[in-house]
């Protein structure tokens, strides 16, 4: 059984980045450690997005920020809980990370599993007017279901997860994770945008009719952990007159999600069938529509938009 600082370092992965990542680890801990004492109750505070606040996402975010600050690695956050990005004082590293604390945090009280989404950029220096995948060197993503579970992907060293033990230690549970090209799953998020994108009901039919079997909980992260975990999957977000530009955030969600699933031979697309990655960040909460899973798969869905 390998630690999760073992595994890192026999794979050639920086001191930096591995002392960033236990930091990040500790910190999906401690939340784990809020999410099982029960604290869900609301704030009177809402998100930039007009999301009304759990006690859970502020104390995620601070629990995160706090972490990230100890590791002295990091110059500048983003969350997606903050309306701004903010600098720390002393820092000896120049990363910046931007992270989901707690990614569907609305499903707590239905006792669905919930998550959160981390994204990291080897230079803080601006990232507004570049494309989003320019500096992102690693990505990682928690599961709070009924395993606690990290899964980590390093730029061309594959995407690995990681489980907690009993005794709060990360150890590795599947290496190297693979996404195969076909598909038998779909995860038709946003259906409301069926009724002004026919297009879009037409591929879910199509994917009806192909007998695929449907796998959504209404939240992106272990939507997207059961793509990974089965190797296999399709999950969609489209635009709809409500969600012009999409509703999933580029660089909190979108761009960490797809760094994953290009290290694990999957592929994250936007509605014109580009590459998320290539979206240059033009503001921090910026939204994406986003097709992410299986190649093949999530080729023939953009082909579906764009042409019928
Ligand atoms: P809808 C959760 O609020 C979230 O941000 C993602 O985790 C999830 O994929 C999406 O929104 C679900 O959106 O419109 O189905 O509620």
């Amino acid at each position: 059984m390998q630690s999760f600082n073992h595994f890192l370092r026999e794979k050639g992965v920086s001191n930096e980045v591995r002392s960033l990542l236990y930091h990040i680890a500790r910190s999906v801990k401690y939340i784990n450690f809020s999410i099982r004492a029960g604290n869900t109750g609301k704030c009177e505070s809402q998100n930039l997005f007009g999301e009304n606040q759990l006690k859970l996402d502020v104390s995620a975010d601070k629990t995160i920020a706090d972490e990230l600050e100890k590791s002295e690695l990091v110059t500048v956050i983003a969350s997606e809980e903050k309306d701004k990005p903010e600098k720390f004082k002393s820092s000896r590293g120049n990363f910046f990370v931007a992270y989901d604390p707690l990614d569907g945090s609305s499903l707590v009280d239905a006792n669905l599993a919930i998550g959160s989404i981390f994204g990291i950029w080897e230079n803080a220096d601006n990232i507004l007017g570049k494309k989003v995948g320019e500096n992102l060197i690693a990505s990682c993503y928690a599961v709070y279901g009924p395993r606690i579970t990290l899964t980590i992907a390093i730029k061309d060293k594959g995407a690995h997860e990681f489980e907690l033990n009993d005794v709060g230690e990360f150890i590795l549970s599947r290496e190297k994770v693979e996404i195969e090209n076909q598909s038998k799953y779909f995860a038709p998020g946003n259906l409301r945008a069926c009724l002004n994108n026919p297009n879009y009901k037409k591929w879910v039919d199509f994917a009806i009719e192909n007998k695929k079997t449907l796998r959504y909980s209404g939240g992106m992260v272990p939507d997207l952990h059961h793509i990974l975990s089965k190797g296999q999957g399709i999950f969609c977000y489209p635009r709809d007159k409500k969600h012009v530009e999409g509703k999933l955030r580029l660089l909190f969600e979108c761009a960490p999600f797809t760094f994953i699933f290009q290290e694990a031979n999957g592929i994250g697309l936007n509605q014109e069938g580009k590459n998320i990655l290539d979206t240059v960040v033009e503001d921090f909460h910026q939204t994406t529509p986003i097709f992410i899973g299986s190649k093949e798969e999530i080729q023939t869905v953009v082909k579906f938009l764009r042409k019928h």
